[in-house]
Order: structure tokens, then C-alpha cells, then sequence
């Protein structure tokens, strides 16, 4: 958690408002490996960092409620009465989102003064959307009282990005914000959506984010598009989702389905055994079946699932050339944001300088490297 963040929004919310608030951190998150897994019942392996959202809020006497983005220097104010989504409100319809999904439950909350800000970078698909839903859903259960297991505020999150930012997420951005534990990543059930901690130590190696810094336009429709393929092909092979087949029953639908389609599905069931093996290769401490899980990963991803992208190919590329880096793929929805590699702690510091070279060379822009250190979940802040 950035000290900095929370210190920064608290004074802001006392200038604006002169009154204490209750101050909220929640996190982002990076994922081992389990892409485009979650929303078909499967497992995941991600875990919270130290980038999030600080939230600072209090209750308001006033008719209206107020929100600050002081990284955006932007403000919005609404009626709890008339809560719809905003066009293009980008980070107003995240909030909107949390307060209907909350209406919706028959919950009663009251207006209230915010001053929000992030250090995650925006599309670097380290979910900064979750992060900011979770911040608000915890806050506002804090502060009205309602009553919300974690368990159940993460399920208004979700539903928040279903129905206000359009996108039919899955549960692991939210779930890994809200129960992240310190030093470790979960492997998440998402059909029991249950998870057990595993303390991460890659010994003399570590987890390196390159971003791309690019976000191409067709991410948010892409991945409702992926999901549809995969509920499509859940349908025919009658089984409540893609976690419960086999690539011998895929095979069966062959006739059935196009190509494109087969391929998709077999991503996500070799995608799935990939976390258990992931899981298996942790315990064991086999640093190699890492590496190498990591890679096949962003292969099924580029070339069967179709979410990569030229930069992000291009980075996963470069980590293969280096004898250093076990593994690499990209992470989260695709389409940009980052890749996430496993690389001798040693290198970590030529390989940023050769890899910013060779990425600016080529496509004229720059990226950004990034260590992490992995975090407890959302928390209120002393
Ligand atoms: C995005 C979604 F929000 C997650 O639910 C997940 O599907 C991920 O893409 C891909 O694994 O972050």
C-alpha cells in the first residue's frame, strides 16, 4: 500500500469537506497464470499487489453525493435517486456501478463526500477497475453499516462492471483485490469460489511486469465475444461450463463448430491444467515447469485464444531470447497492458534497459518495467 496515495487523498477530502474521513486501500492485482479461466468456472492464480486506489469518504448531510478523482482532477456529483450509467463516464460508471448494484440489494445507503486516487497505471491490466469498485463497496459498507461479507461485496463489484462498464467480467480481478494476502498468491476456485494462499518465493528469481502502455480499442468487445465462445460451446456439449470438459469431449463437436471456435475452447482446457500444474510446480519448487507453463500459456493465448497483441508477442519474444527469464506471457484480459515474467533477480535490471531499448526501437514508443510485491487485500486504514 502507497502511504503516499492515502495521505494525499485524506488531505484532499479535509480541504474539500472539513471532516474525517474513514480511508480505503484496495489493490490490484497481477495473475501467475489461469487467463480467461475464471468465467468458465475454472482456476485462477492471481494475486494483490502494492499499486490500488486510496479511498478517502464520509458521510454527507447534503441532498447530493460527491466523488473526486484527484489523479484526474475531475468531479462528479449525483442523485442517489436516479442512478444510471453515464456516457463515456469511464471511472464515474465503476462508483454508479457499486451504489445501484447496492440499491438493487435493497440496501439503504446515504449520501456521501469521496476523494479517490490510484497508482496503478490505467490498461496496464492490473485492474484498477476492480480495485476501485472494491474500494467503494467496502467503504460504503463501512460507512451505512450494511452488513456485507467480503464474499457478497465482491459479487456487487462484478455485477457493477457487468452492468455499468459493459464488460462480463469474471470474479478473479475482484476476488484477488478483495482477499489478497500478504507475499502470496491464491489459487482460486471460481466454480466455489473458494482459494488457498501459497507463499510465493522463487528463490533467485523474481516477477517482473513490462506494460506495454498500449490498450487497443477492441478489448471490452473481444472479451465478451471470447466469453459468448465459450458458453456457446459449453451449451453443446451440455455442461454448465468449459471447466467440466475434457479436449476428447471437444473433439466430438468438431463437426459442429468452426475452427476458430475449437481452438478457443481447447485454449481454455489446456489453460485450466496449466494453473493445477502451476500449482504442482510451486509446491515443488520446480522454477523450469514455471517458466515453461508460462510460456505455453501466452502461446495458447496469442495463437488459440487470439487476445495478444504485436507488443505484447514482441516482449514475450525478447524474454525467450534471454537465457535468464524462465518464462513469460501476457496478463490479464489481452489486447495490450502487460507481460509478466519470471527472471533471475541479477538480470532484472539489464534485461529492463535491454528490453526499454529494443521496445522503443520498435515501435517508436516506450514501455515501463515494473517490480511487485504482493499485498493484502482491500483494508480500511488507520
Ligand atoms: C479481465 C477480467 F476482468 C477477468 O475476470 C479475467 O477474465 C481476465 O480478464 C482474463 O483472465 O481481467
Amino acid at each position: 500500500m502507497s502511504k503516499k496515495l492515502i495521505k494525499e487523498v485524506k488531505q484532499s477530502f479535509e480541504k474539500q469537506f472539513k471532516t474525517e474521513p474513514i480511508l480505503v486501500f484496495s489493490p490490484g492485482r497481477i495473475n501467475l497464470i489461469g487467463e480467461h479461466t475464471d468465467y468458465n468456472d475454472g482456476f485462477v492464480f492471481p494475486a494483490a499487489i502494492n499499486k490500488g486506489i486510496g479511498l478517502a469518504i464520509q458521510q454527507s448531510s447534503y441532498n447530493t453525493s460527491k466523488v473526486s478523482a484527484l489523479n484526474k482532477d475531475e468531479s462528479f456529483e449525483f442523485s442517489l435517486d436516479d442512478i444510471k450509467p453515464v456516457e463515456n463516464g469511464g471511472w464515474r460508471n465503476y462508483i454508479l456501478g457499486v451504489v445501484s448494484e447496492l440499491q438493487n440489494l435493497g440496501l439503504k445507503i446515504g449520501n456521501f463526500n469521496s476523494v479517490f486516487a490510484g497508482d496503478i497505471p490505467g490498461g496496464a491490466g492490473m485492474s484498477s477497475s476492480a480495485a476501485l469498485e472494491n474500494s467503494f463497496v467496502y467503504g460504503l459498507n463501512t460507512l451505512f453499516d450494511l452488513g456485507l461479507s467480503k464474499a457478497e461485496m465482491i459479487l456487487v463489484s462484478q455485477k457493477a462492471e457487468h452492468n455499468y462498464a459493459g464488460v462480463k467480467c469474471g470474479i478473479m480481478d475482484q476476488y484477488a483485490s478483495m482477499f489478497g494476502v500478504k507475499k502470496s498468491a491464491l489459487l482460486l476456485d471460481c466454480r466455489t469460489v473458494a482459494s488457498e494462499p501459497f507463499k510465493i518465493d522463487f528463490g533467485d528469481y523474481k516477477l517482473m511486469l513490462i506494460n506495454t502502455n498500449v490498450k487497443h480499442d477492441l478489448s471490452e468487445s473481444a472479451y465478451n465475444d471470447r466469453r459468448s465462445v465459450c458458453e456457446m460451446v459449453s451449451e453443446k456439449l451440455n455442461i454448465k461450463a468449459l471447466r467440466d470438459a475434457t479436449l476428447e469431449d471437444l473433439d466430438t463437436l468438431k463437426p459442429e463448430i468452426t475452427e476458430a471456435d475449437y481452438q478457443k475452447a481447447s485454449y481454455v482446457i489446456e489453460e485450466n491444467n496449466r494453473v493445477q500444474l502451476f500449482s504442482k510446480a510451486i509446491k515443488e519448487h520446480d522454477l523450469e515447469a514455471l517458466g515453461a507453463l508460462l510460456y505455453q500459456s501466452h502461446d495458447g493465448l496469442s495463437n488459440k485464444f487470439k487476445v495478444s497483441c504485436v507488443e505484447l508477442d514482441f516482449l514475450v519474444q525478447e524474454a525467450k531470447q534471454n537465457k535468464n527469464v524462465l518464462g513469460a506471457r501476457m496478463m490479464g484480459g489481452g489486447f495490450g497492458g502487460c507481460t509478466i515474467n519470471l527472471i533471475l533477480k541479477h538480470d532484472f535490471k539489464k534485461f529492463k534497459k535491454e528490453v526499454s531499448k529494443k521496445f522503443q526501437s520498435e515501435f517508436g514508443r516506450s514501455c515501463s518495467v515494473y517490480g511487485v510485491k504482493l499485498s493484502q487485500g482491500t483494508h480500511l486504514v488507520n
